[in-house]
């Protein structure tokens, strides 16, 4: 079956198109690159489903759409659904993450801790929707380090590693983070609901 990535992001493109390939290799993923609408929800299940029912809208397919980002939690969950916009109304993925670690300036660990939120959005052409939420805990650094990934992964310190080699995302390969990620957590939950594709 074919079904359309309701993104403009290529980082995520590349990612889902690892996972898919590693959990429905059936699925035939096709780019978007319809108008963009507005994304003017307040949570990421809002926004996600604003992305997708505008692709399903403009193709007729089945459509996917993520909406994404960091929620940190000694700031109350932001930067959230703002992750993008973080320092501005440019996508600016360096000033958006040297801004976070600007405010977090004075917080030290254990209080760093901080989520990767994914959730995906399923719109059919008969109009049914579903919506699947993926987090991944861990903590932010206090500099970037590492050339991978994209937006926040140079400062992102995913829980559960050994203590003495803890690596950012950024110095994860693609094929590590596409194993463990929020994505890669959310989709997951999605399998089930794609079967009847
Ligand atoms: P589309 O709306 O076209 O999908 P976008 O990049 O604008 O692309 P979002 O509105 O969902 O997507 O913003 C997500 C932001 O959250 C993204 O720009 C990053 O700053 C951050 N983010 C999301 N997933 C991430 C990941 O896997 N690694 C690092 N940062 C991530």
């Amino acid at each position: 079956a074919r079904i359309v990535l309701a993104t403009h992001n290529p980082h995520k493109v590349e990612e889902f198109q690892a996972i898919v390939a590693a959990t429905r290799p059936d699925l035939e993923v096709v780019g978007y690159d319809g108008p963009e609408p507005v994304e003017d929800g307040v949570t990421f299940a809002a926004n996600a489903l604003i992305k997708a029912r505008a692709a399903a809208a403009h193709t007729g397919l089945p459509a996917l759409a993520d909406d994404s980002g960091v929620a940190v939690d000694v700031l109350g969950g932001s930067p959230g659904v703002f992750s993008a916009y973080w320092a501005g109304h440019k996508k600016d993925a360096t000033a958006n993450l040297e801004l976070l670690l600007d405010q977090l300036s004075d917080v030290a660990d254990p209080h760093r801790t901080a989520q990767f939120v994914s959730v995906i959005a399923l719109v059919r052409p008969d109009g049914t929707e579903d919506t699947v939420e993926g987090r991944w805990p861990g903590r932010l650094a206090t500099a970037p380090a590492g050339p991978g990934g994209f937006g926040y992964d140079p400062i992102f310190i995913p829980d559960g590693q050994d203590a003495t080699a803890e690596r950012t995302v950024g110095e994860w390969s693609a094929e590590e983070k596409n194993a463990e990620s929020h994505r890669a957590r959310a989709f997951r939950s999605l399998v089930p609901l794609l079967r009847t594709l």
